[in-house]
Order: C-alpha cells, then structure tokens, then sequence
C-alpha cells in the first residue's frame, strides 16, 4: 500500500483521467467520498491528450460536445470551430480540471496492470506497472472506448530507417513532414483526418488503404457570436432534449420514414444534407437508414457519386468507393476535403487490399506487386476497441474469476455498467451500453451520475457491495445482440464486432437501442431498488 494510501483511506479508485475520469471524480469527492484517480498518460485528458496528430478533431459539435453538468462551465468556455480541433478539447479539459481543482487528486504516468476484488474484505486492490498498490471498497473503469492502440505486425517494420509513427500516441513536439516521402497505412477516422493535412505538408504522400469508409463532409466553420449565444442562453433546455435522442446530441434528426418517400425526394434530401448539413446530419435523414435495405443503399450510392464527382480520376475515385457494405456497416468518418486531397499531385493512393503490403524494408514498403521508398510512415491503423482497455488490466472479480477468461466469447455486462461476479466494480460507457453511437461525453455524465447515486443508495440502505446477477446480465446481453441484429450494422467488418483484431470474438459491442431508451431501463433499474443486483 503506498504512502498516501495509509494517510487516507479511499473510498474509490478511478481509472483513467479522460472526460470519464475526471466527471467522476468532481461528483464522487463532492459527494463526500475520498477518490483518487490513476492515469497512465503524463497529463490529463485521455483520448485527446494522446490522439494530437494533426487535423484531428472531434466530429460531435463543440456546442454539445462538453460537459452539462456545469452551467456556469458552459458558458464560460468559448469554442471557436463548429467542430473543436482536439488542441482545443484538450485546453478545454485542462480548463474544467483547474476550475474544479481536480489535479489534486489524480495521480499522472500511473498504469494500472491489475485490479483484484478480495472476498473477504470486499476491497479492490489495484496494482499499477511500477509496484504501487492501491485499495479501495470501489473501482470505476474510466478507461475508455478507443484507447488501447492496435500495435503493428507489419514485417520487417523494426528495420525500416526512417521514423515511424501512430496516430494514436503522436509526438507531443509535433513532427517534421516537409520534403518528406510519407508513407499513411489506414483510413478509418483518424487516417481520413490526417489525409489532408499530411498532403499539404509532404513532398509525397502514400496513402494505403486497405477497406475504403463513407465519408462526410464536416462543413466545419468558426461559431459565430449570434450561435454561440443561441446555443448559451438555451443550453438547459438543450441538453435536457439532447437525452430524448438517439444519440445524446440534437441534430437535424428526419422523422419520416426513408421507405415513405420517392427516391427523388430522398435524393433531394442527401443532396441537402450533404451541402448544408454534413457530418452525422447526413445519416439522420431518416429513421430507417440502417434497416431497411434500400434506404440504405440508397445513401451509400449516393455518397459513391459524391466520390465520382469529387476525385478527378475516375480509376482513383473507384478505389475509394466502399463496396461490399453499406453506409454505417462501419464507423462513418467525417471529413474535410478527404476526397479531393487524392485530386492533389503529390499524392498516391495504393490500394492494399488487392495488393497487401508485404513488407516494410530499410528504405520502404513493399506490397505484393511494388516498392514505395519512404522517409517516414504513419500508423492510423485504429484500436481495441471497448474492451481493450479493461481486459489489458489482470482483472479478477470474486473466487478469483479473471475478466479474460469470463469475456472469453465477448463481454458480457448487465446494463453496460456492471459485470456479474465483479462487485463493486463500475464500467463508464463499457460494452452493452450506447457509448460510441452517442454523444460520449453526456454519456459518461449518465454513466457517473447512475453511479453516484448508486453509491448514495448502498450507503442510505447500509450496503457495502452490489454486484450485477448473472440472470439479469445474460438478458441484457441477449438484448443488445437482438436489436444489433435488427439493424445492417453487425454485417460489416467494423471495430464494433472486433473485426480487427484476429482472434477477437465476433460480438457486436455497442447498444443499439437508442439513447434514450437506455436512459429509461437504466433509471428503470435504479427506481426499482436496482433490479437486477444483489447486495451484500
Ligand atoms: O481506426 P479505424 P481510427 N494493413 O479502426 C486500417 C474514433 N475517432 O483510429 O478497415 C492495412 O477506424 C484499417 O483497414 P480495415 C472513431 O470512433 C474519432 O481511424 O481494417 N490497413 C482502417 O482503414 C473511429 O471509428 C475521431 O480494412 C490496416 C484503419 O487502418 C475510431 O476512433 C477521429 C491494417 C483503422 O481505422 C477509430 O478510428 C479519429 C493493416 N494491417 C478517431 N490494420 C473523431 O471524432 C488496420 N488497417 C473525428
């Protein structure tokens, strides 16, 4: 137990100091628990303080994509961009941070390896990679959705002489592109953010793209004044109809039916939506785009013909033309000027899939059929997504029963927040809940906000454990594979059913229910004593 710890018992250990870990810890240490937060990274801020490659940026608007939580926090902060570029998410986070003088209590450069419940005490213990030892009667994973990086296995990588860089963990110093021959493997959200910008700055630039993605243009602007102040001075009212949605976010969500409507009318509507709207504005155009059929191949055909229009050569706008799946059948990417950067001189599209890579060598890459020398690689190359994080941690639950041999088939959590045989032990947006289909950050603010109250509930009724039943995890389990099974979405070879990563069970992880559908059963849950727990 380290020095600290013997100082002052804790009450609850959280894991991470993202937008998750550092909500839960301003509510839980305002409702008078003593918490310390355990953060891997060497400063706060989770997926924005690691994913600072160039062009990245959040694809939910600024206006929403902040905490609620804080009135006099919402309007203060002043967002600049429709969508915030991440350096300014993260200034926003170090903002809050300051604001409600959380620092002093989070712990930096702090990876938790494992996390052991002990029966007979009913405490965890947490043990970090450099021997510390942690205690606490409850455990909050605030690990997040996309943060374990996918680590390459590309041959001959290790002799490769030039720099080699992720996406996902990019310098802090930046990096120096020009006169460069770069090399970018991936085009999910963070390659087709990083496209453009990496033209302008390389003398040449290799795009390798193994699965072509549907891609929206953000039209992304400066907020103007008359916006913001719309936005500040409604910001309750907002919010409150944010979580009616489907997603936690307003948007111009289609009411009517796609399959209600002539295809002329639906085209009118892409096309408006396209122009006007962008991002996930596009998607929203109808309740049925990802399940009925010709809606959808309706709106992937028609953003193929937006990839016609766009790239200049048709034998390069082709290869960018998903196929195979429909939109949504994988994360949709948002973009700014993706497409047109491939009408660029300087830039290649090498289309992997057809030709795989290889190798790398000393000078280059190689795929089947050519040779690229390059100066520098890129690895956009995405994540283990939703339960990379909480199975890289050696996690046991009661009777010694390891997380990894009970997610063995996939996860498996009651409402998305507990794991049976887990007590006392909380998930922030883990797998079963809505979490990467939403507004993440008013999702973790339900998430935390359940579990304060939860906490306040086994303290009123004098409780020390609460642990979700097998029964009521294995139907909310057949629940989420149901609705995910009624939609298009489990049939492409996405993150969200673990595609990419050989060996991963293939589970779509996600909720699908909506939102605020989620928000009723959880507050379901609470209303009925917690229906579904035991307690102890
Ligand atoms: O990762 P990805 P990401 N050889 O997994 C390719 C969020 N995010 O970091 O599709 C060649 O989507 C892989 O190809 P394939 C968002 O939720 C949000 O881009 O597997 N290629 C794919 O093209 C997003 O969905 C924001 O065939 C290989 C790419 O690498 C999630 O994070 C911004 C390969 C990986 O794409 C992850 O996005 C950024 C190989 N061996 C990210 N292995 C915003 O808010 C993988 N690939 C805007």
């Amino acid at each position: 137990m380290s020095e600290r710890e013997t100082a002052n018992p804790l009450d609850v250990i959280v894991i991470g100091a993202g937008f998750a870990g550092l909500y839960a810890l301003h509510r839980l240490r305002g409702d008078g628990y003593s918490v310390r937060v355990l953060e891997a990274g060497g400063s706060i801020g989770g997926t924005w303080y690691w994913n600072r490659y160039p062009g990245a940026r959040c694809d939910v608007e600024s206006m929403q994509y902040s905490y609620s939580f804080s009135d006099e926090i919402q309007r203060e902060w002043r967002w600049s961009q429709r969508y915030a570029p991440q350096p300014e998410i993260l200034r926003y986070i170090n903002f809050v941070a300051d604001k409600l003088d959380l620092r002093r209590d989070i712990q930096l450069e702090t990876r938790v390896v494992a996390a052991n419940f002990d029966e007979q005490s009913r405490i965890w213990k947490v043990r970090t990679e450099a021997g510390e030892a942690f205690e606490a009667p409850f455990c909050v994973m605030a690990t997040g959705c996309l943060s374990v990086p996918i680590v390459p296995s590309f041959p001959g990588l290790e002799s490769f002489e030039g720099e080699v860089y992720r996406t996902s963990d990019w310098p802090h110093e930046g990096v120096q592109l020009k006169g460069k021959r770069v090399g970018l493997i991936g085009t999910g959200s963070s390659g087709i953010q990083v496209t453009p910008v990496l033209a302008e700055q390389a003398k040449h630039l290799y795009v390798f793209q193994r699965t072509p993605n549907y891609s929206i243009p953000a039209l992304n602007r400066p907020i103007d004044n008359e916006y913001e102040q719309d936005w500040k001075q409604n910001y309750p009212e907002r919010r409150k109809a944010a979580l009616a949605t489907r997603n936690n976010m307003l948007s111009d969500f289609g009411t009517v039916p796609g399959s209600s409507v002539s295809h002329e009318e639906r085209e009118r509507e892409f096309e408006r939506r396209w122009t006007k709207v962008g991002g996930f504005g596009f998607v929203h155009a109808y309740p049925d785009i990802m399940t009925d059929p010709a809606v959808n191949a309706h709106a992937s055909e028609f953003v193929k013909k937006k990839i016609a229009a766009l790239v200049h050569d048709p034998e390069v706008a082709k290869k960018l033309m998903p196929s195979g799946y429909g939109i949504g059948g994988k994360r949709i990417c948002v973009d700014t000027a993706y497409f047109e950067t491939f009408n660029r001189k300087n830039v290649t599209l090498i289309d992997v899939k057809s030709d795989p890579i290889r190798s790398l060598n000393p000078n280059g890459l190689s795929t089947h059929s050519q040779s690229f020398e390059l100066d520098t690689v890129i690895l956009a190359i995405g994540f283990d997504a939703i339960t990379g994080a909480l199975l890289k941690i050696d996690i046991t639950g009661r009777n010694g029963l390891k997380l990894r041999d009970r997610w063995a088939e996939g996860p498996k959590t009651y409402i998305g927040m507990a794991i049976s045989g887990f007590p006392n032990m909380f998930i922030v947006t883990g797998p079963g809940s809505p979490s990467v289909f939403t507004n993440m950050v008013t999702s973790i603010e339900q998430h935390v906000d359940w579990i304060a109250d939860c906490l306040a509930h086994l303290k009123r009724n004098g409780f020390s454990a609460i642990e979700a039943l097998h029964d009521a995890e294995d139907k909310w389990v057949s629940h989420v594979n149901e609705v995910a099974n009624a939609t298009l979405m489990p049939k492409g070879n996405s993150w969200y059913v673990g595609a990419n990563i050989p060996g991963k069970p293939r589970v779509f992880m996600p909720y699908l229910g909506g939102a605020a559908v989620y928000k009723k059963v959880i507050e379901e849950v609470a209303s009925k004593n917690y229906e579904g727990f035991r307690f102890a």
